[in-house]
């Protein structure tokens, strides 16, 4: 293939020809679907750079920050899904996988804090190992479309202190808290013991850092409870609670908030507060 743009000359048509040239290139994928969103890809990426007259130094600069971010961090994360959330790509990815279930309790964003088989815990059990932090109870129920309990489901949680860190992000801690998995009894509920989650600043000191001080935007989630549910038969969810009140349900920053996981975590007369909540999961 011979380049056909020279100097003087404008690139587009080079370009496009180069655009069908590499197009073509991806004809013996196998997988239909892989080869729709590679070359689909393929054509939004060169699209980007023509439309943008983009130059080898915005393009180098580019790349340096997508090295920076998949660079594993002191806190055992890389910064790709850090990215994609506050691209708010992660929540139009869960829109489309998650939103035509109607019946059930909606979905929200994973995000990077989630770490596979949390420690088992019993019912009643205090997740916060006495961490500081105004007590929180913890009473839900798992049902299915028809209202029906669940029982045995799994629900893993995890959710940050009262200064907005997991876990992992504290070194000084030995061990997992404020995370762990329950199952669900014989009329599909679970209880447990936590403190109210805080509004949190999603992990400024990295790449996703600095690319929103550099488009002045704040870091905060608004506060929430993780939960992932999961039960032979049914569809698995994943999903956040957030308390009503909080500060920025308007402006969280992975753009995860949606109206339906609002929901009371009610101040009880001794202080603490009391969060009591159905899900209801799919049948697969
Ligand atoms: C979080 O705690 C979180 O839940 C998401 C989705 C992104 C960053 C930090
Ligand atoms: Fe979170």
């Amino acid at each position: 293939f011979l380049h056909r743009a020279w100097r003087g000359q404008r690139p587009g048509e080079a370009v496009s020809a180069l655009t069908r040239q590499v197009l073509a290139s991806f004809a013996g994928t196998e997988d239909p679907r892989t080869h729709q969103l590679i070359t689909d890809l393929v054509r939004h990426l060169h699209s980007y750079a023509v439309r943008n007259d983009l130059t080898e130094r915005e393009w180098t600069r580019a790349i340096e920050f997508l090295t920076d971010t998949g660079h594993i961090t002191d806190d055992k994360r890389q910064e790709f899904v850090l990215l994609s959330d506050v691209l708010g790509l992660s929540s139009v990815v869960d829109l489309l996988t998650n939103s035509r279930t109607p019946d059930t309790t909606p979905s929200a964003v994973l995000g990077p804090f989630y770490v596979d088989g949390p420690p088992a815990a019993e019912h009643g059990a205090d997740i916060s190992d006495g961490l500081p932090g105004t007590p929180l109870v913890v009473r839900a129920r798992v049902t299915d479309e028809a209202g029906e309990p669940v029982p045995g489901a799994v629900v893993d949680v995890w959710q940050s202190n009262e200064d907005g860190f997991y876990d992992v992000q504290l070194p000084e801690l030995d061990g997992p808290v404020l995370r762990a998995r329950f199952h669900t009894d014989p009329l599909g509920r679970l209880h447990f013991r936590s403190i109210l989650p805080s509004a949190y600043p999603i992990p400024a000191d990295g790449p996703v850092g600095g690319l929103l001080a550099e488009v002045g935007r704040h870091p905060y989630r608004a506060p929430h409870v993780h939960f992932m549910i999961s039960a032979p038969g049914h569809r698995r969810l994943v999903t956040q609670l957030f308390v009503r009140g909080g500060e920025y349900l308007d402006s969280d920053t992975v753009f995860g908030v949606k109206d339906a996981l609002v929901v009371e975590f009610t101040p009880q007369p001794d202080g603490s507060r009391l969060l009591d909540y159905e899900f209801r999961i799919g049948r697969l």
